[in-house]
């Protein structure tokens, strides 16, 4: 039986904690299981838990956060500091204001880019609250190519493509694929269920990986773990990889990439 199949007295908690845990934390891999990340409050921001889940602290070389606004919150005041930025709508609405334009609205699957410098406000939209992931890091600029300009879109606006061909994959590009001013992918990969990435892949690039649908089995390393919608895991330089969704339905997650830039000493 699952503990959580126990019925329990209100306010007293089911046994599990331990042995029902898919938390891990390894040398170039985390899985975390949304249930055990802790919150975190923040100066510039007001009526929002934030809950971390990549960070240098993990030796990630970015920081990824699920910001949870009640109603009314969002950035205390509008700010501006070196870091580019995505935040992507996972639940609710917001209103986004970039510098001195208009203020813009975004519900569930809108997303912005944000490069360095930016000021911006964030809040949540009438009486409900709003969750939102969001992504900071350093920009690394390159000689010859200009900063980006931000970007505010919707997944639903975004084209499906099939980088390789194999049956039941689609790739959805958040920022514009291939463009050299960008040091980062941020990508929605879909899979149908049967399929499979054509091998274990190991690169440079890190990953933050938030499941957005289904269900699906992870190979990190050598160990398989499974994994569903909420989940999130940060995949560090070579760390060996593989994903196959179980279930019926299509499983889809958002996924951060280091792009574009030469390797540093
Ligand atoms: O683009 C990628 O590196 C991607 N195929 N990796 C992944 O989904 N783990
Ligand atoms: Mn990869």
């Amino acid at each position: 039986m699952h503990p959580q199949h126990l019925t329990m007295p209100p306010g007293h908690i089911r046994p599990g904690a331990f042995g029902h845990n898919r938390g891990v934390v390894k040398g170039n891999y985390a899985i975390m299981p949304p249930e055990g990340v802790m919150d975190s409050y923040l100066p510039t921001y007001e009526r929002t838990v934030v809950r971390f889940l990549a960070a240098p602290a993990l030796g990630a070389k970015f920081a990824q956060a699920i910001l949870e606004m009640a109603a009314g919150g969002g950035t205390r005041n509008a700010f501006a500091d070196a870091v580019q930025r995505v935040f992507y709508v996972l639940e609710g609405r917001v209103t986004l204001q970039i510098e001195d334009q208009a203020p813009v609205e975004l519900g569930p699957d809108g997303y912005c880019y944000l490069p360095p410098q930016t000021r911006f406000a964030l809040r949540t939209l009438g009486e409900a609250p709003a969750r939102v992931l969001g992504l900071k890091k350093p920009y690394r600029a390159v000689e010859g190519y200009d900063v980006p300009e931000a970007i505010v879109s919707s997944r639903s606006a975004l084209e499906k493509v099939n980088h390789n061909g194999t049956e039941g994959r689609t790739w959805e590009h958040l920022l514009p694929y291939g463009d050299f001013r960008f040091d980062i992918e941020m990508n929605i990969l879909s899979f149908a269920p049967g399929s499979h990435f054509p091998d274990v892949e190991t690169h440079i690039m890190e990953h933050g990986l938030y499941m957005l649908e289904g269900q699906g089995m992870y190979l990190l390393g050598s160990d398989w773990h499974e994994t569903w919608a909420g989940d999130f895991i940060w995949m560090g330089p070579y760390c060996p990889q593989l994903f196959y969704p179980t279930g019926w339905s299509r499983s889809a997650y958002l996924l951060y990439k280091d792009v574009n830039r030469d390797v540093e000493f």
